[in-house]
């Protein structure tokens, strides 16, 4: 007999059947990281980048793992995107857990913040270098999981653009040293993607901020998870989207499929014969989010979180 179940060839859902957790890791991404532990013993300082909106989800603890000894500096970056008051309270978790000198937070549009994190660089530098007796140029790698905005930091410290970006994951390839100055050289490195995704919000927040492919989960689940926070955290700025909005009420009650439908119907997401096309008007959405159209945003609390285990074990270890 035919089997005539729907079938998903969406690859998450298929491993999510079967586990809670899933894991991305294409082939560049495996010789990426081989190539980076290889070159870990050349380190003297680890920027780990994070992402604003959620840092620990974006912290990847196993390629810390490559630089056991070595000073991390962590950077909460995309902070323009990012809820002021969610943003300060990660940095004092950051500042609490892993020192005061050891965190900033960063956006390329922001002058200030990049001369900020200059200024740490060289104070983190002096450190070292007296400690360490170095007389050579510091050498600091650049790390963290694709797309959280590593080439664009880099080009923005160094003021030129020499090293390659983009908005979809995986744009840089290759290891790459670029000279900042004052005795500091600095080694863009490609995105590595965590070995393991805790559970599918997490996958669902990630694929927000870019850091997964949208066609991974496919668009329309993100865009199906975006409706469901806005609307339990700012059902304002779900209205806002719409030229006939409806009521605040109905965009708190109704289901998340049901709204998405509702605003593809408002924005004029039409299939010929007149069905609404949620497929369009999920990328849509997806869009107006990442080029900040919906306003800041904070995706992990800090009151949820425990003392991560990283911490722990550094503490341990020191
Ligand atoms: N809003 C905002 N976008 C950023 C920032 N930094 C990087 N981006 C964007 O994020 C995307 C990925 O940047 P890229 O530097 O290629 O990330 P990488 O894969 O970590 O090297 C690009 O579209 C950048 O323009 C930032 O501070 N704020
Ligand atoms: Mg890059």
């Amino acid at each position: 007999m035919k089997d005539d179940r729907p079938r998903e060839g969406n690859r998450a859902d298929e491993l999510n059947r079967t586990e809670p957790a899933f894991s991305w890791f294409p082939g560049h991404m495996l010789k990426a990281s081989r190539e980076l532990k290889q070159k870990a013993k050349l380190i003297d300082l680890v920027i780990h980048l994070l992402d604003s909106r959620a840092p620990l989800l974006t912290m990847n603890h196993n390629l810390l793992d490559f630089f056991p000894n070595k000073p991390i500096l962590f950077l909460l970056g995309k902070a323009d995107q990012a809820e002021g008051k969610g943003l300060r309270a990660w940095k004092g978790y950051f500042q609490e857990h892993a020192g005061r000198d050891a965190v900033e937070s960063v956006s390329i549009h922001d002058r200030h913040a990049i001369d900020r994190v200059m200024k740490k660089l060289q104070k983190l530098k002096s450190e070292i270098q007296k400690r360490r007796r170095l007389i050579r140029p510091l050498r600091i790698a650049v790390t963290g999981v694709p797309n959280v905005g590593k080439s664009s930091l880099i080009n923005r410290l160094i003021r030129r653009r020499r090293a390659q970006t983009g908005p979809q994951p995986g744009v840089t390839r290759h290891q790459q040293w670029l000279p900042l100055g004052d005795g500091m050289e600095l080694l863009d490195t490609p995105g590595i993607m965590l070995p393991r995704i805790p559970n599918e919000e997490a996958a669902q927040v990630l694929s927000l901020l870019g850091i997964i492919r949208d066609r991974i989960l496919g668009p329309e689940k993100v865009a199906l998870f975006l409706v469901r926070y806005l609307q339990i955290h700012r059902h304002d700025r779900f209205v806002a989207l719409f030229d006939r909005p409806p009521s605040a009420e109905l965009c708190c009650s109704e289901a998340a499929e049901d709204l998405l439908d509702r605003l593809a119907m408002d924005r004029g997401f039409l299939k010929t014969g007149g069905d609404t096309d949620h497929l369009r008007c999920a990328e849509w959405l997806l869009q107006q989010f990442r080029e900040g159209k919906l306003g800041k945003f904070c995706f992990t609390d800090v009151t949820d979180a425990t003392v991560d285990n990283f911490f722990q074990s550094r503490q341990k270890g020191s």
